[in-house]
């Protein structure tokens, strides 16, 4: 069947600046909570992040793939493959290096201006995400992150300054990377210095509460400064299927996926959810509002935008409750299934029933902003003695979802756009390493930190510049 994709559909990649800039200190960028992320990040640590003191050389983030000082090599790639769209985080440590400053650096702004510049260059439009996993180091260690108030208010200054810096280069914005996976991941997502299992959910709850509240102002104060920019929410999508039909099974499935739908829920919405209510109050968790919260909240998005990578089972046995490996919100491995390296299994149809959910619950434009594959890649030198990498998985793993999204665009959904997770090889989020590769081009760089930072096109370089070009129709 051939895909029937919309006319203006936003074909495109998506990446986050700690996870490819590098330049770490470099004109007055202060340090982020990734620059004190060495190999290992998260996965294998309960959620806890390996943490040092100070930045250490072995952090691959502290160079990433050099994007910084290779920006405009790395955007004529994009633009080769066609990208309608290209997605990034803007630094917040760049621009405010401590967080809690009063004016920003000005070196930092200058250098996202000059991004965005150069994209446009080649009729790409930015999807900028304002906060990915890079709170400023100063803001987790002096207030613990989200659970101090004050940091709604430094976020919504850092917002306003972009806001008004990029308005006329920037449309499509998204407030917080993934805000839902702050419940696994307090201190990557959440710039929470309290260890995990110190934190109490009411601390938790209440950084949640701060992220909303600062997020929705966030909303209105964009649409102030531009009434054209398209602000969304950015949620982690994980279908949860019960693990056997059994109603117990069901409803725990159910509740499971209450504790991520709260997220979107309150940004499409704009009040706090009954289910949620529940949860709250049968756990004791009182979350304080004040004055102009419940207001504020009332600020909704003009999109829902998510990642995609896998789905997972719930059960209410206890005795099958194995983690699977390496995944951010927990759950039990699907027997259906099968998984990729890291464990995360892979389930293209999932993708459908994402969609359909979403667009049955909110009736708003839908954004895929992630999806990929992360494999090891092996740089081969084929016949025409090019380098290049022969990965066949990764055009099959696109084009099942890709194929899906045909689907769920049949079915009646309204589809914004996709861009793959990853675009050009970055270090990874949960392991912080480079070894799990995403990209349709392939750099050299190494954990040992060897390689010559070069740049080759991959096979799926080319499979994706088809798919583009065709609207979807080479699928
Ligand atoms: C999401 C993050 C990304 C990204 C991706 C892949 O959770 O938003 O930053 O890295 O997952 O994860 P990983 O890099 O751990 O393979």
């Amino acid at each position: 069947m051939s895909m029937q994709f919309p006319e203006n559909f936003l074909w495109g990649g998506a990446v986050a600046a700690n996870q490819l800039e590098g330049a770490y200190q470099t004109d007055g960028k202060g340090w982020s909570i990734q620059d004190v992320t060495p190999k290992g990040g998260f996965a294998g640590h309960g959620g806890d992040p390996l943490i040092t003191e100070a930045p250490t050389e072995d952090n691959m983030k502290l160079i990433g793939i050099d994007f910084y000082n290779r920006y405009k090599e790395d955007v004529k790639w994009f633009a080769e493959m066609g990208f309608k769209v290209f997605r990034t985080s803007i630094a917040w440590s760049r621009i405010f290096p401590k967080g809690d400053e009063a004016e920003p650096n000005e070196e930092g702004l200058k250098f996202y201006d000059e991004l965005f510049d150069e994209c446009h260059k080649y009729g790409i439009e930015p999807l900028v995400t304002i906060s990915h996993y890079e709170t400023p180091l100063h803001l987790s260690r002096e207030y613990d992150g989200w659970v101090n108030r004050k940091l709604v208010d430094f976020y919504v200054h850092y917002a306003t300054t972009v806001f008004k810096r990029y308005k006329d280069k920037v449309k499509y914005w998204l407030t917080f990377n993934e805000i839902n996976s702050i419940l696994e991941a307090p201190f990557m997502s959440g710039g929470i210095s309290t260890p995990k299992k110190d934190l109490s959910k009411q601390d938790l709850y209440q950084a949640i509460h701060h992220e909303l509240v600062a997020s929705a102002k966030t909303v209105k104060v964009g649409h102030e400064i531009n009434p054209d920019f398209q602000i969304g929410c950015m949620v982690l999508s994980m279908p949860i299927y019960p693990l056997t039909p059994n109603p117990d099974d069901v409803i725990q499935a159910m509740e499971s996926d209450h504790k991520n739908m709260a997220f979107a829920d309150i940004h499409v919405r704009g009040v706090y959810p009954g289910y949620m209510k529940r949860y709250l109050r049968e756990n004791g968790i009182e979350i304080k509002f004040e004055d102009g919260d419940a207001e504020a909240l009332k600020h909704t998005v003009d999109f829902i935008s998510f990642s995609y990578y896998m789905s997972i089972c719930e059960t209410a046995d206890p005795d099958k409750k194995i983690q699977g490996e390496g995944n951010l919100l927990g759950g039990v491995p699907n027997p259906h299934l099968k998984a990729s390296e890291w464990g995360w299994q892979i389930d293209p149809q999932g993708l459908r029933y994402v969609l359909n959910s979403f667009w049955d619950r909110y009736q708003k434009p839908l954004f895929i902003v992630e999806n990929g594959l992360g494999a090891v890649d092996e740089l081969i030198t084929n016949d025409q003695g090019e380098k290049t990498v022969e990965d066949d998985y990764r055009i099959n793993y696109l084009n099942d979802h890709l194929v899906q999204v045909g689907e769920a665009i049949e079915d009646g959904v309204e589809v914004m756009g996709y861009t793959t997770w990853g675009c050009i090889d970055l270090v990874s989020a949960s392991t912080a390493q480079l070894k799990k590769r995403y990209g349709f081009i392939y750099v050299d760089r190494h954990d040992d930190g060897s390689g010559t930072l070069e740049r080759y096109k991959k096979k799926s370089f080319n499979w994706y510049k088809d798919v583009i070009a065709t609207n979807g129709k080479s699928l």
